[in-house]
């Protein structure tokens, strides 16, 4: 179902002098209101008027999230504060988080955009959201909000936890679309279940499920015990939030919203652009945003252009579910976490080495995180009663910076491999 039939089924050569239009204004904005843009353009030789068509992009220099942090709070801004209405923030990460700002235009832009991934879910007027995606500084909840009141559908705001009354809440106002990250889709199935319900004494139809990592084996587990159509989500703060791109009925990769978006996929260690069907990192640039316009955004997450038309009509490129990150960060119950933040915990405690192994599983249906760590020599590793409160002191301030509970186990030194090259921080057992 389309949202607006124009813009999501225009013709290709139509939608890409749209693009070029759309970008030439971003690119002269950015050079003009940055000077993070102004300063990089101009080491490279360029000018706005170097982009003449939409290869020259590749000219231009990345932009990364060390940028934005390193014009924190508002640097990257391309307005005044008078003209940003919203802000946002991405969720724990190493040192400051990245702030983005909306205008009021931008906002308009972004409800438009989630009101075509919302429908593209089949979601109408007359369904009933429980929008379980946090409301806050994440983009989630406010997106999804703003998408639903375009449409004009019920949202009932609920935001994420207290699993009983979102099961209660479900049943008893009959939702019947369902928005969360696709670990508490899971979760709160498991409840239902508990709760000795099924789905059959729900109305769900549809999920819209994002904000980490899944397979497709999650969305048939998901699909089974919701009784629903699984869709998947994908954005980030840094470009818009969720919205970015989204799947269709066909459930076979994301359609990405390129009238506001340009993607492309490049090598993550060279650089180079690369041809449509090759696994690559994820590279995006707005034409239309104004409050943080963004050129060439390096997203670390791992996927593939498919160029290929799709049977839903609409002529965009897709992206391929979403198959890794570049980096070390780990997203842990949707809260993206870098083993470097554990690492600057654990060397501010005199009692344990540097030397430590993040093991990230999935019991049951949730993520589990332990930190193992090695004690120093003069440690003694007998004395019970000292290691237990050694293990409590450890594991209060690492859930204190990361804002999710893990386990501490402490081990004998030595115990933990050493590494000749790369050390491995993280093992993921999760099967997903
Ligand atoms: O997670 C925005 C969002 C909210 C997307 C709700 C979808 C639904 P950030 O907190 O800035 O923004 O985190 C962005 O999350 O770079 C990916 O690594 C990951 N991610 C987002 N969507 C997906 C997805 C929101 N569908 C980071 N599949 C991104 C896999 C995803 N990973």
């Amino acid at each position: 179902m389309y949202w607006n039939e124009k813009c999501e089924c225009m013709p290709r050569e139509e939608l890409k002098a749209l693009q070029l239009e759309r970008l030439k204004q971003t690119v002269e904005r950015a050079f003009h209101n940055v000077p993070h843009y102004r300063k990089v353009m101009q080491e490279n030789g360029l000018e706005p008027h170097d982009l003449k068509s939409l290869d020259d992009l590749q000219k231009f220099p990345f932009t990364r999230k060390q940028d934005l942090r390193d014009n924190y709070p508002y640097g990257m801004f391309a307005v005044s504060l008078s003209e940003v209405v919203r802000i946002h923030s991405s969720s724990g990460t190493t040192g400051k988080p990245t702030v983005v700002g909306y205008t009021r235009n931008d906002i308009n832009t972004w409800s438009e955009l989630m009101a075509r991934a919302l429908a593209s879910a089949g979601v109408k007027k007359e369904d009933v959201i429980q929008n379980a995606y946090g409301y806050g500084l994440f983009t989630g909840g406010l997106g999804v909000h703003y998408g639903a009141e375009r449409i004009g559908a019920s949202i009932i705001p609920i935001s994420g936890g207290n699993t009983k009354r979102q099961v209660m809440i479900m049943k008893d106002y009959g939702s019947t679309i369902l928005t969360c990250t696709p670990s508490y889709a899971l979760y709160i199935a498991e409840v239902i279940k508990e709760m000795g319900l099924g789905p059959e004494d729900l109305q769900l139809r549809a999920g819209i499920f994002g904000a980490e990592p899944w397979s497709e084996n999650m969305r048939k587990e998901i699909q089974e015990k919701l009784g629903l159509m699984a869709i998947d989500i994908y954005g980030l703060s840094e470009i818009i939030g969720p919205g970015v791109a989204v799947e269709c009925k066909y459930q076979n990769g994301l359609h990405v919203m390129e009238d506001h978006f340009i993607v492309e996929v490049i090598n993550p260690d060279t650089g180079e652009v690369l041809p449509p069907g090759e696994l690559g990192e994820l590279v995006f640039t707005s034409s239309t945003k104004e409050a943080l316009p963004i050129i060439r955004y390096r997203t670390g997450d791992i996927s593939r252009i498919i160029a290929e038309k799709c049977e839903c009509g609409r002529t965009s490129v897709r992206i391929g579910r979403i198959e890794g990150r570049t980096d070390d960060m780990i997203i842990i119950r949707g809260v993206n976490v870098f083993p470097s933040q554990i690492e600057h915990v654990l060397l501010n405690i005199e009692e344990v080495e540097p030397h430590y192994q993040l093991i990230v599983d999935r019991e049951g249906l949730l993520d589990r995180l332990e930190v193992q760590v090695e004690v120093s020599e003069k440690t003694a590793f007998d004395e019970v009663k000292k290691l237990e409160s050694l293990t409590n002191k450890i594991r209060n301030e690492i859930e204190s910076v990361l804002g999710i509970s893990c386990k501490v186990k402490l081990v004998e030194p030595k115990k933990i491999a050493r590494s000749e090259g790369k050390a491995q921080r993280v093992i993921d057992k999760r099967k997903i």
